[in-house]
């Protein structure tokens, strides 16, 4: 009996019907009144006791094979669905769509690009850190507000523990690790202890450069931002530098880019200044330089550090930052780049 279940197991694989007259046949061949399958359950009475249970489990898979079998021909020649809907095969397939990159991961590739031709290379490093990456090494005095609870967020048993403000965390870690020259650009998710807003969110992104060597000038620093501004907004754009503070640099500057909309002539994007404040940079200060182990008599950098949300705003006119975190794919699918 085992042998004839097998025999009838291969020919049920290998069968195959061109219409449904066939399938019909097959059917009854196989489970109609006198089937072969009918016979083998009417014979299972003789089987030997001990053998009723591998017999009997072999006879019903065979049976389940069957059904499956006349089943899946059926749908193919019925041309109908898994639910028995008739399919219409001259409709063309259903497309997969493809993802769409986030603006921010758009504008942070973008500026990668630009800097890697100007020779510099990529850095990155964790989101939580301890209070002297993040503010110790980059010439924070004790009192700094941005140590306050109010600004940072800290780890609760840990105060030394906190999670990054800045990227710059990023370039301290590189400058312990590595001699000059260094020319690192440093990417990131940065964390503050702000209320949401159109304008404001507690996570953002950052892109900071670091560039260390000797004979380091704020002239150089100039010219590879005016680089930066054209092949970011296009040839036409003048950018203009205004002296700011910051602990890390000295001297520091803040930049602005002529209005990305209004090209200067003055607007609402640009409060009618014809200027957009997009970063800000400065040459490291001697201390931080000293604080990470490099020689600053030897050796004098530039630094400079934006926000990824703020550029792609002015790039892609978006005006809520919220925007950026719902994953709303109405407005993910509005952006297409190679990038
Ligand atoms: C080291 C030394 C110096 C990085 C710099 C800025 C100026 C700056 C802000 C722009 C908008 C951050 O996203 S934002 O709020 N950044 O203005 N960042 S210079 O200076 C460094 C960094 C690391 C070791």
């Amino acid at each position: 009996m085992l042998e004839t279940i097998q025999q009838l197991l291969n020919e049920v694989e290998a069968f195959k019907a061109d219409n449904l007259q066939q399938v019909e046949e097959f059917r009854i061949k196989l489970l109609g009144k006198k089937g072969s399958i009918t016979q083998l359950f009417a014979e299972f009475k003789n089987v030997p006791v001990e053998q009723k249970k591998e017999i009997g489990q072999k006879i019903n898979v065979l049976k389940d094979a069957v059904q499956d079998k006349i089943s899946s021909i059926k749908e193919v020649l019925e041309n109908k669905d898994e639910e028995g809907e008739k399919v219409d095969i001259t409709r063309p397939g259903t497309q997969n769509e493809i993802g769409t990159r986030h603006p921010i991961s758009l504008v942070k590739n973008e500026m990668i690009s630009i800097f890697k031709k100007l020779g510099f290379s990529v850095a990155e490093g964790p989101e939580i850190e301890d209070d002297w990456h993040v503010f110790g090494a980059l010439n924070f005095p004790p009192e700094h507000p941005a140590r306050d609870m109010q600004d940072t967020f800290f780890i609760e048993k840990n105060p030394d523990i906190l999670l990054r403000t800045h990227t710059s965390s990023i370039q301290v870690r590189t400058m312990q690790t590595q001699k000059p020259p260094i020319r690192v650009v440093c990417p990131g998710r940065v964390f503050r202890n702000e209320a949401i807003s159109a304008r404001a969110h507690c996570i953002f992104h950052q892109i900071e450069g670091l560039y260390i060597d000797e004979n380091v000038s704020f002239a150089d620093l100039k010219q590879t931002l005016l680089y930066f501004a054209k092949e970011l907004f296009g040839e036409n754009v003048k950018i203009r530098l205004r002296p700011s503070y910051f602990p890390f640099t000295e001297p520091s500057a803040e930049m602005d880019v002529s209005c990305t909309i209004c090209g200067g002539k003055g607007c609402n994007v640009c409060k009618h200044t014809g200027w957009l404040e997009i970063m800000g940079c400065g040459m490291v200060d001697p201390n931080v330089l000293e604080a990470c182990g490099i020689d600053s008599k030897k050796y004098s950098g530039y630094a400079f550090g934006m926000g990824l949300e703020r550029i792609a705003m002015l790039k892609y006119e978006i005006r809520d930052l919220r925007l950026y975190f719902e994953n709303d794919v109405r407005f993910l699918k509005q952006f297409k780049s190679a990038l």
